[in-house]
């Protein structure tokens, strides 16, 4: 699905919602890897100016947007809930579902494409790499409080939005279905990087383990807690706001603190071609780990504890076999914007898994520091 296709439908899409103004302006907005993302701006009475996140949802990704919605539906109302409660503002701390005039949180346009809207959350900023350690640890709080605030929410009702999502033992086995099948030939050019993810099959099974045999417990969680899936107030800088709830679901604690630490505590962009950047940065390390860990008001478990710094290094391992396995399939599931840009993508994380294995000790000793 290339932006410029989804651009035709989304007149269509826009006039469906509960939005009562002149439209006065609209753009693609934000750099997510999935869904196609608009920002809307509406006159409205006249007077006041109204912004709206617009999405057409990937439906290849997701196969059930009616499901994903029902989820985002049922754990932003429950949230709403809490944050009330705590006299937070549940209009900017959690996102807010604009319904269709039908009265449904998503559109089937005339092509089959799924559209959906929120409330853009103003004042606020996302970045895509880290500025300043104190925005990191911002948005460890936001991820750990997410991960409190959410744990008494029945997580056996979510809808699996993508089923095996962080299933690294799964993936693992289709990495190596497409490292023989090789539809692309390109498998040649790439022997070092595959012989990196096949000689880690252990990486690939601990966590999966664990949780079968009982000693990491099943909770809810948000399963995609890249950096810039926060918003953060544009004068305070505190973290507002925790987006892109497509992937909530029931999963695993470590892997929320881990996605975020394979994302936000690199010292380069996820695509950065010169990896003498790369590295994991123990004090951004730190950071996060101590606003997880605040953010989780004593809601995880001794072992979970202990095995955050794993679930940094499985997160990181399995985003770069994944990144692998599209360059191999012939880049069908991340958006790209230039070419090699999965092989990019993959690079970096498979040079921070090295990184992490180098200074595993320096990582488990940041962890016991604040448990
Ligand atoms: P994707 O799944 O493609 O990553 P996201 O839902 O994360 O899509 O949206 C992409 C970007 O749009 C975000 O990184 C953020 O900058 C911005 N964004 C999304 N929703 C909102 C919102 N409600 N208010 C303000 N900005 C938003
Ligand atoms: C995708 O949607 P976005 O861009 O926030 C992906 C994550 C990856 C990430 C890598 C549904 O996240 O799992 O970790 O790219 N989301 C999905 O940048 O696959
Ligand atoms: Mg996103």
């Amino acid at each position: 699905m290339d932006r410029e296709d989804a651009c035709k439908n989304r007149w269509e899409a826009i006039e469906q919602f509960q939005i009562d103004g002149k439209l006065m302006r609209e753009e693609p907005y934000g750099h997510g890897h999935i869904n196609d993302t608009f920002l809307l701006t509406f006159l409205i009475k006249d007077k006041n100016i109204l912004r709206v996140i617009l999405q057409r949802m990937n439906h290849e990704v997701f196969k059930k947007p009616a499901q994903l919605m029902e989820n985002i539906w049922n754990v932003t109302s429950f949230l709403k809930k809490k944050i009330m409660a705590q006299g937070g503002d549940p209009k900017r701390e959690t996102l807010n579902v604009i319904e269709t005039r039908d009265g449904l949180s998503l559109y089937i346009d005339s092509r089959g494409y799924y559209w959906r809207a929120y409330s853009f959350v103003e004042d606020t900023m996302s970045f895509d790499i880290v500025e300043r350690p104190e925005d990191f640890y911002e948005s460890g709080v936001a991820f750990g409080k997410f991960q409190s605030m959410l744990s008494d929410y029945p997580a056996e009702t979510l809808h699996e939005t993508i089923v095996g999502f962080h299933d690294t033992k799964a993936r693992f086995h289709k990495f190596q279905e497409i490292v023989k099948a090789d539809p692309m030939g390109r498998g040649s050019l790439v022997k070092k990087e595959i012989e990196f993810v096949q000689e880690r099959r252990e990486t690939a099974e601990i966590l999966g383990r664990m949780q079968a045999l009982g000693e990491l417990p099943l909770r809810v969680t948000h399963n995609d807690t890249k950096l810039n899936n926060v918003l953060l107030d544009n004068k305070t800088r505190k973290a507002i706001c925790v987006i892109d709830l497509d992937t909530v679901m029931p999963g695993l604690a470590v892997n929320d603190f881990g996605d975020s630490i394979r994302f936000g505590a690199s010292t380069g962009a996820e695509d950065e071609k010169d990896l003498r950047k790369i590295e994991c940065d123990l004090q951004l390390f730190e950071c996060y780990t101590r606003g997880f860990i605040e953010g989780c008001k004593g809601k995880l478990t001794k072992k979970e504890l202990e095995m955050l710094p794993m679930g940094a290094k499985v997160m990181t391992f399995e985003c770069g076999m994944r990144f692998l396995t599209d360059y191999l399939e012939g880049d069908i599931y991340f958006k790209i914007h230039r070419e090699d840009q999965n092989l990019d993508r993959c690079r970096t994380q498979l040079k921070l898994v090295e990184d992490m294995e180098k200074k595993w000790e320096k990582l488990m000793n940041i962890v016991n520091k604040y448990i």
